[in-house]
């Protein structure tokens, strides 16, 4: 038998996490040969904690043969304790009246924590992809809470927003998701995201030379970007299930490999497209042996350029904002 990886995931007791976690353990994320133990790490007060007592009891029921052990803390350093693979879901949602800037302030604070804990007691390898939003900027702190590890181990999650891009794209084309590559969503998970068809290919061919460019421009990019408020909307309830799956999909993709494919994930800016060094960015990026590797040389269209721009100076900004937490 394979050694079990270890899986922290924060918000166990939250919508996500009872999407997320029965997925794991089922065998999604690594495959049907590999063990798992998941370390859970949820708010320690009584309602959050006896919500964990209740999905580990589910957990249990499902008698899943690739689950090797679950363990539940409050202790950040705890749950964390030799991860492989950490997911950091749990954040302060938006209260009613709370300003942006108190919002940033009330999740910088959560992931300087966990950045720190990771530091401490992660394995040296770990894969942590953010989830809980503003998602691009709690990676960025996590990271730099982190001096210990490789800054590439953070990740955030934009994943879920290629699948939306990939999903209307095969709806209105007529095609299935497998007959699409290489779409990519640069930048920021928020409506400043920039949903690029122009490099996809649809069965095998342009993706732009099947569909018109101002359906592209003027409804597709918006339907992609405002997607998560259509699902409130409709579901009364933010994305949950999808959410999760582009978890699976992310992390498998990173520990599994992309072969040719592109996948977008949220990564640290290496200069490339002019983007910020250091800055967590949705990038097009293939993955191999548990690297990934941000796709190198595309021309940009100064319609791409010009909306990166824009994400670009909304991420310095959270940046800015977050950066004086750290130096406390
Ligand atoms: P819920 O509010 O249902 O669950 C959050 C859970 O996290 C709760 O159980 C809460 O007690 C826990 N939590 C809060 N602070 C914590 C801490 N410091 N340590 C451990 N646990 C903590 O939210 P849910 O619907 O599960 O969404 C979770 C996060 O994902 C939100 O920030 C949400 O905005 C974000 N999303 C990100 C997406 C993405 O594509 N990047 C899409 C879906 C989702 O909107």
């Amino acid at each position: 038998m394979k050694t079990p990886i270890r899986v922290a995931v924060t918000g166990p007791a939250g919508n996500i996490g009872y999407s997320l976690l029965f997925r794991i353990a089922s065998g999604a994320m690594f495959g049907a040969d590999q063990p798992v133990i998941l370390q859970l790490l949820e708010r320690n007060n009584p309602d959050s904690q006896k919500a964990v007592k209740g999905v580990m009891m589910e957990l249990d029921d499902c008698a899943f043969p690739l689950l090797a052990g679950v363990v539940n803390s409050s202790d950040p350093k705890a749950a964390f304790r030799d991860a492989d693979v950490a997911l950091l879901v749990g954040a302060r949602p938006r209260s009613k009246g709370m300003e942006r800037a108190d919002l940033l302030d009330a999740n910088a604070a959560i992931f300087v924590e966990q950045g720190r804990a990771l530091d401490e007691s992660a394995s040296r390898d770990v894969k942590v992809l953010v989830v809980g939003n503003p998602c691009n900027t709690n990676a960025w702190i996590a990271m730099k809470s982190a001096p210990s590890l490789p800054a590439e181990n953070f990740t955030s999650m934009l994943r879920l927003d290629q699948n939306r891009l990939m999903a209307q794209i095969a709806a209105k084309s007529g095609k299935t998701v497998n007959d699409i590559v290489h779409p990519a969503v640069w930048g920021n998970h928020s409506p400043a995201m920039v949903p690029d068809l122009e490099h996809a290919q649809i069965c095998g061919r342009p993706a732009l030379e099947g569909i018109d460019r101002a359906w592209y421009e003027e409804t597709l990019i918006p339907t992609v970007a405002k997607r998560g408020s259509a699902i409130i909307e409709a579901r009364g309830a933010s994305s949950a299930a999808s959410a999760a799956s582009a978890a699976i999909d992310h992390i498998r993709d990173w520990v599994l490999g992309s072969g040719d494919r592109w996948v977008t994930m949220g990564v640290p800016s290496d200069g490339s497209y002019g983007v910020p060094e250091g800055l967590v960015f949705g990038f097009p990026c293939v993955t191999k042996n548990g690297k990934y590797e941000i796709v190198k040389g595309l021309e940009l269209s100064d319609f791409i350029r010009a909306r990166m721009q824009k994400s670009i100076a909304e991420l310095e900004s959270e940046r800015d904002h977050v950066a004086k937490l750290l130096a406390k």
